[in-house]
């Protein structure tokens, strides 16, 4: 069932939104067959009394659209409720060796998860147990283990309630080992933001994008990965708001929208033109070009200072809000343009159109993706991007401020309910006080550092709360070997997957309703929340009945294994939180002073906002200013230019959600049939003599002794800049050195991945990674 290595065809690309999306949609339909009722489900997504997508974190406006749900946001939902289902007559007949060989693709395709599964070593193969079974076996081993030596991962779908107990659980248990999927992702975000200007989330609210001048745009794919920031992108363009997009990629999605549910656009196939400029970066040439912007405006600013006329630098702001502004303006200055031409890859002229836009602009937004976090130098390209948004005064005031667009639905509220390796971002004394017990105070593993450890066989189990880690994280051939022996593993999961097919010497994959499907407690049905991009908060409630009557909501398992392992503890009534889910965010409320009232203001509409000291220009920073980042590189990747080599950026489909694989379209790209592609500029191909359609293989060229490879890439053109190629995540993440990440937070650098092209198929030390 592997996928083989096939020509990809490549196909007319059309605007984002329109017929394709629909098409998109029919086509996940039909493959998965859902239970009754989903139409109606779609209807009411994302929207007050709804289920909230399980899809992407992008806002919720209080005044929903007549759909308020995107192209992919239907494929994540359609997907959860497949009629299809994975029993343990399933794994009666596949040993795991076996399942070794199946596509990501396929593995998700057996449908959800029907009971709690024990893995039986002696026969390879997963095998029926019941919850008692699971908790009691989970509960001994983990109370046999040094609690030091276990790892609690979240992947950023798990709700406030969910995620707070695992948190607790941890803590409790005894470690602050809790890695979750932001340490892939935005975790560059939360520290860079952090020190910079006080705060680890974006400033923006969803309201500013209507007051907007103009948009700087950096290395984000909304039409792929957050469809309905199209709509408010649409919507600003068209009142005269102006798009600059920085992307290696022309992905489709920021050049022309055609909205689905606006019959007009639909009949006559024209949508808006959303880029007013969209500028090719390289890879890693953000903060090159960002200085290019920051000399155009100086120069611009002092030359007006000299005629006497009014500067363009804010400097009242500078000189209220802001430390270290000289020092970067002086570093402005020194900087040579051939070297931002150089590093950037982009042209001088080209700069200047983009500093006009941001001079003429009252208010502008900076919003930025992947293309930013997963970088080496990321952190300090956030920095660059925030000193830009300083230098007028850009933050903290209605229609500007810097918005990062997050992932996965529920991964910034997981953060910020102490689902965090960082005991000084958690009110640890506050814990102590509500709970009785003295919360471990060393500071825990991230992603990178838990690799480490189970490498070095210091991490002896991972328990994990949705996800495919395995699958997720760089290193991932040698990260395989090393994970089955540990001692415990445990996944709680909606879906089988490649991290389920290398267990612990004892493991247990744990299947758990999903956010659409009705969670009926003691008490009665329960509802769950989850925190968007722009820190509000909303409710979400299922309608669908669970896919099995064996599933258990995610937080009655962990509260099942919290049970089971910790000694009892008076303050800690596990069956109570179960049966009531109102009493967790009174816990919550009472740990956290933002979520007061959280109870009474569940039905808000639009979600209650958090606050962000931030956005009213509060810093909360070492120098209670607005920290200015002075960069020290112009490129944020980790290894240079050399002969033969080039920089990968790998990426999402149009097709995907993570390591769950819808398809083998990729339609926003033109791109369709296959994923084992090396997408390559033309003038690259021929100077290294290559054709179209040819196969290859991927080497890493990281100059250190591990060879890394990924064999069976057929090559194929595309307009990407000179010395950077193109794939997809995860089918190269075993090209990712595992310490190849940012230099702050960890995040794996995996958008500039140093590689070499070899030629001739398959290689002894390689191995097909299309599964
Ligand atoms: N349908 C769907 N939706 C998703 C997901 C999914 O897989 N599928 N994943 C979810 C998750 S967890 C996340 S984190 C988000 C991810 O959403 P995004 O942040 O959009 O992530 P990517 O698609 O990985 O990459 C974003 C863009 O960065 C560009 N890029 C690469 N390198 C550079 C660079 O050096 N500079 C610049 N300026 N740009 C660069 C790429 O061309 C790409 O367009 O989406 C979420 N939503
Ligand atoms: N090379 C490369 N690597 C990357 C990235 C990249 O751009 N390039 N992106 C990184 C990013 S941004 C992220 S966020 C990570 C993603 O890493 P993860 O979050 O670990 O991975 P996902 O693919 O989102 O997890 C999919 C699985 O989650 C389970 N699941 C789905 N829904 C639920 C649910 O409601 N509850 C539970 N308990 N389980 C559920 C299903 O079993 C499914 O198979 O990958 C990172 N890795
Ligand atoms: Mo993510």
């Amino acid at each position: 069932m592997a996928e083989k290595t096939k020509l990809v065809k490549k196909a007319r690309v059309g605007a984002a939104g329109g017929w394709g999306s629909v098409r998109g949609i029919v086509e996940v339909y039909g493959a998965e067959h859902p239970v009754p009722g989903v139409y109606r489900t779609l209807f009411q997504l994302n929207k007050p009394g709804g289920t909230m997508c399980t899809s992407c974190a992008w806002g919720k406006p209080a005044k929903p659209g007549l759909f308020e749900v995107c192209e992919n946001g239907a494929k994540a939902t359609i997907w959860d409720l497949t009629s299809d289902r994975c029993t343990p007559e399933f794994f009666a007949e596949h040993s795991l060796a076996d399942l070794r060989s199946w596509s990501d693709h396929d593995l998700e395709m057996q449908g959800r998860l029907t009971e709690p599964l024990r893995y039986d070593a002696g026969s390879d193969r997963y095998v029926r147990c019941g919850w008692d079974e699971a908790f009691a076996g989970i509960g001994a081993a983990l109370r046999r283990l040094e609690p030091q030596s276990v790892v609690f991962y979240a992947s950023g779908r798990a709700s406030l309630e969910t995620s707070y107990l695992y948190a607790l659980f941890a803590r409790l248990y005894g470690h602050n080992n809790l890695p979750d999927s932001s340490n892939m992702c935005h975790e560059t975000t939360s520290v860079s933001l952090k020190e910079h200007i006080g705060t680890p989330v974006g400033t923006c609210v969803l309201d500013d994008f209507e007051h907007c001048d103009a948009i700087f745009y950096f290395g984000q794919n909304p039409a792929t990965n957050s469809g309905r920031f199209l709509h408010p992108l649409q919507k600003a363009v068209r009142r005269g708001c102006r798009l600059i997009v920085f992307n290696p990629v022309i992905e489709k999605g920021l050049l022309e929208f055609i909205d689905p549910q606006n019959p007009v656009e639909m009949l006559t196939g024209t949508g808006t033109r959303l880029a007013h400029q969209y500028l090719q970066v390289k890879a890693g040439g953000d903060i090159a070009a960002i200085i290019g912007v920051c000399k155009h405006l100086l120069e611009r600013d002092e030359a007006a200072l000299q005629q006497g006329k009014p500067g363009i630098l804010d400097r009242a702001f500078l000189e209220e809000h802001c430390h270290r502004s000289e020092a970067f303006l002086a570093q402005v200055r020194a900087t040579a343009w051939e070297d931002i031409e150089a590093h950037s890859g982009l042209s001088r002229d080209d700069l200047s159109q983009a500093a006009t836009v941001y001079a003429e602009a009252e208010r502008v937004i900076g919003v930025y993706g992947m293309g930013l976090t997963q970088h080496v130098h990321g952190s300090q390209a956030i920095g660059t991007l925030l000193n830009l948004l300083f230098l007028r005064g850009n933050i903290g005031r209605p229609g500007a401020g810097i918005c990062p667009v997050r992932g996965h639905s529920n991964v910034q509220g997981q953060r910020t309910v102490g689902i965090s390796e960082k005991p000084e971002l958690v009110p640890l004394e506050r814990l102590a006080e509500l709970f009785d017990f003295e919360p471990p105070r060393e500071h825990g593993l991230a992603t990178v550092d838990a690799c480490e450890a189970i490498r070095a066989g210091t991490v002896k189990a991972f328990v994990a709360l949705g996800g495919n880690f395995l699958r997720a994280i760089p290193e991932q051939e040698a990260m395989e070997q090393a994970w089955v022996k540990q001692e415990l593993t445990v996944s709680i999961a909606t879906k089988l997957n490649r991290s389920h097919l290398f267990p612990g010497k004892e493991a247990w994959l744990l299947p758990c309703l999903v956010r659409s499907e009705i969670d009926v407690q003691a008490s009665g049905p329960q509802v769950v929340t989850i925190e968007d991009s722009f820190s509000h908060i909303h409710v979400s409630s299922g309608r669908h009945p669970p896919a099995s009557p064996h599933l258990r909501s995610e937080l009655a398992i962990v509260a099942g294994m919290a049970k089971a392992t910790l000694t009892p503890n008076p303050r800690c009534d596990w069956d109570a939180w179960v049966a009531d889910y109102g009493k967790v965010r009174d816990l919550i409320a009472a740990t956290y002073p933002e979520f007061h009232d959280f109870n009474a203001r569940l039905q808000t509409p639009g979600g209650f906002y958090r606050g962000n000291p931030a956005r009213e220009r509060r810093w909360q920073t070492a120098s209670g200013k607005a920290e200015f980042t002075l960069p020290s590189v112009l490129s944020s990747l980790g290894i240079g230019d050399a002969p033969g080599r080039y920089h990968l950026i790998t990426m999402r489909s149009n097709d995907q959600f993570n390591t769950t694989i819808y398809g083998y379209s990729d339609r926003l790209r033109g791109l369709e049939g296959s994923r084992m592609v090396l997408l390559m500029n033309a003038d690259d191909m021929t100077a290294a003599g290559l054709y179209e359609g040819q196969e290859v293989s991927l080497v890493s060229d990281a100059g250190d002794e591990t060879a890394r490879q990924v064999d069976g890439l057929r090559v194929t053109t595309f307009a990407l800049p000179c010395g950077c190629v193109g794939g997809y995540y995860p089918e190269l993440n075993p090209l990712i050195p595992l310490w190849y990440h940012d230099e702050l937070s960890k995040t794996p650098a995996a958008k500039g991945v140093p590689v070499r092209i070899q030629i001739g198929g398959v290689h002894g030390n390689g191995r097909a990674a299309a599964r």
